[in-house]
């Protein structure tokens, strides 16, 4: 799973980047060029149920980030912002709240709203260029040939240029199934979710407790493909930065009591409606990553197609019984464990074992 990270010149892209893959090397201001790296998601339950096990190897859950070079107005539909967006199946959008004497907001100010909307319409701008051509050329087409598909995809293309010359992003239609699978082959960048990362002064950590509220951003709050955080990049760079034993101190001194890290990693991992299911054993103990709604049979091909091929039967163990029992065999005594079939749909934090005929 892969995330974008787009916003305006100099809004903390980089050093957010940094922050998320732990790498503190270079920043490329204003460059352009996108740089990928990839995110652990922390997870309290497999740093536990690694301490339990002492396996050899312990895997967390991975998101990869593409840092990208600051846009200004008309860059989005530029090919080099499409094709290096095109796989991502998120956006973070980190919009400058801070102040500093060094650096000035490309436009002059401080608008968080503002910021929003451009960005906003940014893409669906990108995504309005990239329509408009292609239905000058279905339109041709239509004249030759009858073809159901491309009829449909006409159809629902029109709908699209609709929607969003009236300012809407694509992610907030719903789509069937079938529509989903028409414009697969498009780059829409106003479809994918989004992730407004709000950068602020160290000094407005306390005094902003609500950012939807301060900021005026209902609007954008209201949408469930939509999220909102603030971090101060800062603040967070530099407690990434120090060694361990003298996090702590630095953080009750700031008042903070995690670095938020973990937390925009989590956001953004349920953001792309991820879960994760535990395998557990003195080799490994690892976390899987899988769409919400996952069902077993499924889940079992993400460790191996032959264990989804040769399914029989996945025991199942809630994390939370076993952090209350510590041992499977207790688990096991206690009718704890459940065998379930291949269509049983898989939950956040399910410890499975899969039988399987190979
Ligand atoms: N005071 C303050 N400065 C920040 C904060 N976040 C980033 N900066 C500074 O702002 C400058 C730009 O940060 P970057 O992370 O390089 O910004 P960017 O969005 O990647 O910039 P471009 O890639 O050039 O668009 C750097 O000098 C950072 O140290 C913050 O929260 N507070
Ligand atoms: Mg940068």
């Amino acid at each position: 799973m892969e995330t974008g990270i787009i916003g305006l010149k100099q809004s903390g892209k980089s050093t957010i980047f940094n922050i998320l893959t732990n790498n503190f090397q270079d920043h490329f201001p204003g460059k352009k060029e996108k740089k990928v790296g990839i995110a652990t998601v922390f997870d309290e339950r497999i740093k536990f149920l690694s301490e339990i096990y002492k396996p050899k190897k312990t895997t967390y859950a991975q998101i990869e980030y593409v840092d990208m070079p600051g846009v200004k107005e008309g860059d989005m539909k530029e090919s080099f912002f499409t094709s290096s967006l095109r796989n991502v199946d998120a956006l973070m959008n980190v919009v400058q709240a801070f102040e500093t004497e060094m650096i000035s907001h490309p436009s002059g100010s401080i608008n968080v709203l503002r910021d929003i909307e451009n960005l906003e319409l940014e893409l669906i701008f990108s995504d309005l260029f990239q329509i408009e051509k292609r239905l000058e050329r279905i339109e041709k087409d239509l004249k030759k040939i009858k073809d159901k598909d491309l009829e449909r995809e006409h159809e629902l293309l029109k709908k699209f240029k609709e929607f969003l010359s009236q300012e809407k992003p694509l992610r907030n239609i719903e789509l069937s199934e079938n529509d989903e699978k028409l414009i697969r082959g498009y780059t829409f960048l106003s479809i994918k979710p989004i992730l407004h990362i709000i950068n602020i002064n160290e000094s407005d950590l306390d005094r902003i407790k609500d950012p939807v509220k301060f900021f005026e951003l209902e609007e954008y709050a209201k949408n469930p493909r939509t999220r909102i955080m603030t971090i101060c990049a800062k603040i967070e760079e530099e407690i990434a930065q120090l060694p361990p034993e003298d996090r702590k101190l630095f953080m009750e001194d700031l008042g903070i009591e995690k670095p938020a890290k973990d937390r925009l990693i989590r956001e953004n991992y349920s953001l792309l409606g991820l879960i994760s299911f535990f395998t557990v054993g003195e080799d490994e103990v690892k976390a899987w990553t899988i769409k919400k709604g996952t069902i077993a049979k499924k889940a079992a091909g993400e460790i191996h197609t032959d264990i989804e091929k040769g399914f029989i039967r996945a025991e199942v163990v809630k994390f939370e019984d076993f952090k209350k029992y510590k041992s499977m065999q207790k688990i096991k005594e206690l009718g704890l464990m459940k065998l379930e079939g291949k269509e049983y749909v898989v939950e956040d934090g399910d410890i499975i074992n899969f039988r399987f005929n190979v």
